[in-house]
């Protein structure tokens, strides 16, 4: 059974020694990132705080900061579960013969009972305020020292393409301004941003109806980073990963549906013509991002529990929450990743290179410059198109084990011949970049060379004992006084 909603994810947290209650008062400023900061970085539970300074609201940070919780946030084993649950659906998808179609037919139904379901009401409706109502009310934090200002940071963002009415559901922080105001961070490339664009090339002037559901069961809550293709609704994706689906409700002054297991929605527009000064803001490159321009988010209605629970986050130095939320994307969707290009055996993306700085792709490969040309697909994959540094190596390099990678990879290039520089889009907060959104990436060939490449020399093999030799140690090693190996 799907976790009924966030409240219901703590308790079984709770249960498993994995939610820690705080009740002393903590201040919202500052002080809630630096517990969080160390607890995540040393592997703690989920923090419940109680009495954050200045609100009457309990807030919740940290909740999948750990393999542990993304698993049970996940109702899995491990990520490789939930992983081959999407390769088995990917199989299906197609059927070799009359048989496989038949048998197909039972998991597309199952696909169809996903469909994120109207209700007419639910809990996020038990109070609504359409007067009186100030954000200021809620816990929101001021994260680091030189942010701009307070910021909603686990928001999930929702609006309608204009073109199509296609749902998207994204994570985009929002800078409190006001009771009632806020900037909305959808980066340029993201799905909010071209809705965005779309509605004000229809009509320069008038309003893009934005709904913010904040605090929800929690893989509705991480279905808003999932990098799906445009006009795939991010809460269809999330009724297959809880194998329940989404129940929505329609707000009460805009067109839209909200989930209606969410402890806060916000309901409201972004005028087409107004941009406001948002940022700086600690971000997850462990620096700050600077001020931009960014459209205003106006909130026409608040509707929540009775006692809501504000559920947010820190971005900052890695590795931090976001951390567990990217590689639980990055291994659920690998088997994706592979079913357009089979080639790829494996991928990695350590903390340390915070998603778009650094992915290791590991192949099997099988002709001329095919390192290349798995650089080229990655480059175009949805969000992958940021990775600033991509190395490329053979399939027989164990990609979770750093040390490995950095050895073989370093290895096996000649600088000059097997690294590529490309021009093209990279990421907003990349602050290195000649230009904001625009900038070089760097391919690195770490494969072995062929001939058929244009190389010369005989490629070494890898030192590696006879199995042989190596049994006969292990029968010796008793004699040998040596601790046991
Ligand atoms: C904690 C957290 C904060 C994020 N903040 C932003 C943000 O402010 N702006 C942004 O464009 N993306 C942000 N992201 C990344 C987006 O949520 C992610 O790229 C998502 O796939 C975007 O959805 P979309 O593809 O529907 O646009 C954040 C992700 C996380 C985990
Ligand atoms: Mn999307």
């Amino acid at each position: 059974m799907a976790y009924r909603d966030l409240r219901d994810f703590l308790a079984k947290l709770e249960r498993a020694g994995e939610l820690a209650r705080i009740s002393a008062e903590v201040d919202p400023v500052l002080e809630i990132t630096e517990i969080t900061d160390r607890v995540t970085k040393s592997g703690g539970p989920a923090l419940l705080f109680e009495r954050p300074k200045g609100s009457r609201v309990p807030l919740v940070i940290n909740l999948l900061g750990s393999g542990r919780r993304m698993n049970l946030a996940l109702e899995a084993e491990s990520l490789e579960e939930v992983a081959s649950r999407v390769q088995s659906f990917l199989d299906f998808q197609s059927p070799q013969g009359i048989l496989d179609k038949i048998k197909m037919l039972p998991k597309l139904a199952e696909l169809g009972s996903f469909f994120p379901k109207s209700v007419r009401t639910g809990p996020c409706k038990q109070v609504i305020r359409k007067e009186g109502f100030s954000l200021l009310d809620f816990p929101v934090l001021k994260c680091w020292p030189m942010d701009g200002g307070r910021y909603i940071t686990w928001p999930l963002v929702i609006t309608k393409n204009p073109e199509t009415g296609k749902r998207n559901v994204g994570v985009y922080r929002m800078q409190v301004f006001n009771e009632r105001t806020t900037a909305m961070h959808w980066q340029t490339q993201k799905h909010g941003a071209e809705h965005f664009r779309s509605a004000r090339a229809r009509a320069k002037e008038g309003k893009l109806e934005v709904a913010v559901a904040i605090g929800s069961d929690p893989i509705t809550c991480l279905s808003g980073i999932l990098p799906v293709p445009p006009d795939m609704d991010e809460f269809l994706f999330a009724g297959f990963l809880r194998r329940e689906p989404v129940e929505t409700v329609a707000c009460e002054t805009v067109d839209l549906e909200v989930p209606a297991n969410a402890e806060i929605i916000l309901e409201g527009y972004v005028d087409l013509q107004e941009l406001r000064t948002e940022g700086p803001f600690g971000d997850h490159t462990g620096f700050y991002s600077l001020e931009g321009q960014y459209p205003v988010f106006h909130v026409t209605c608040i509707t929540q529990r009775d006692d809501p629970l504000y559920l947010t986050t820190i971005v900052g130095p890695p590795p931090q929450e976001d951390f567990f939320m990217g590689h639980a994307v990055e291994r659920i969707f690998l088997p994706v990743m592979r079913m357009q290009y089979p080639e790829i055996v494996d991928i990695a993306m350590p903390a340390e290179g915070i998603f778009q700085n650094l992915m290791i792709v590991a192949i099997r490969k099988s002709y001329p410059g095919h390192a290349r040309k798995v650089m080229s697909a990655i480059w175009s994959l949805g969000q992958a198109m940021f990775t600033k540094v991509l190395i490329v190596v053979d399939h027989d390099v164990d990609l979770q084990d750093f040390r490995q990678v950095v050895w073989k990879s370093l290895c096996a290039i000649d600088p000059e011949r097997d690294i590529q520089f490309v021009l093209g889009p990279v990421d907003t907060l990349d602050h290195a970049a000649r230009m904001q959104d625009f900038g070089s990436k760097m391919g690195i060939d770490a494969t072995r060379k062929w001939a058929s490449e244009g190389y010369t020399g005989r490629w070494p093999d890898e030192i590696r004992m006879d199995e042989a030799t190596k049994t006969r140690v292990d029968t010796l090693w008793h004699k040998l006084g040596l601790p046991k190996s």
